[in-house]
C-alpha cells in the first residue's frame, strides 16, 4: 500500500546553487546527500515533514553526473523542473508486482538501490499520464545515516 509522498524529484543544473535557493528562500536544510553512480545523479534530500506511517517526505534535488543519464537527458530536453514523484510503501516488491499486473510498465525487474539505502523502482511516465513515478521502501523509516 502506498502511504505517503516519499519525495518529489527536481532536476537542476547546479546542485549547490539549488540547495542554496531552497535554504535561503524557504529555510529547508540538507538532511542527506550522496552520489548514486548507477542512477547518474548527485543528490540532496531536504526533509519537509514526518508522515503518519513513520516515514517522511522530502524534496530530492538532482544534478546529473553524466549527460547520458536519465536526469541528464531530461534536463537537456526540458530544462530544470519537477522530474518525478515518489510514493512510499513498506512493500515495494509487492506493490510494484500488483501495479505491473494492472498493465503499467515497471522499469526494473527487481528494485534497485535508492537514496539512503532505500529500495526503489520506477513506472514508465507514458503509462502514468506523463508522470515518471517512483516507488520507494525506506531502509528504516525516517532514519538516515547522514
Ligand atoms: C522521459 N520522459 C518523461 C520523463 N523522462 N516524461 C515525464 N517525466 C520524465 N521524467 C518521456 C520523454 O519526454 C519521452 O516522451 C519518453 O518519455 C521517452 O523518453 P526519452 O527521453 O527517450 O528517454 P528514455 O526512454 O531513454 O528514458 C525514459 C525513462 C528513463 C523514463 C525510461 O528516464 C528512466 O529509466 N527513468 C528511471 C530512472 C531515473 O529517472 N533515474 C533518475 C532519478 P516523447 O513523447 O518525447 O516520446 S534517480 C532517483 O530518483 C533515486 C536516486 C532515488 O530516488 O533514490
Amino acid at each position: 500500500m502506498l502511504t505517503r509522498i516519499d519525495h518529489i524529484g527536481i532536476a537542476c543544473f547546479d546542485l549547490d546553487k539549488t540547495v542554496e535557493f531552497y535554504r535561503a528562500t524557504y529555510g529547508f536544510e540538507v538532511f542527506h546527500s550522496e552520489i548514486n553512480e548507477e542512477q547518474g545523479v548527485r543528490e540532496a534530500m531536504l526533509r519537509i515533514n514526518g508522515t503518519d506511517d513513520g516515514g517522511a517526505s522530502y524534496l530530492q534535488l538532482l544534478e546529473p553526473t553524466r549527460e547520458d543519464s536519465a536526469v541528464g537527458k531530461w534536463l537537456a530536453k526540458n530544462g530544470e523542473g519537477v522530474h518525478h514523484i515518489a510514493f512510499g510503501t513498506a512493500d515495494v516488491d509487492g506493490d510494484s508486482e500488483a501495479i505491473r499486473d494492472k498493465g503499467v510498465r515497471v522499469l526494473y525487474d527487481a528494485p534497485r538501490r535508492g537514496s539512503m539505502d532505500s529500495r526503489i523502482t520506477f513506472l514508465h511516465p507514458k503509462d502514468c499520464h506523463g508522470v515518471l513515478t517512483e516507488l520507494v521502501t525506506s531502509a528504516a523509516p525516517d532514519v538516515a545515516d547522514h
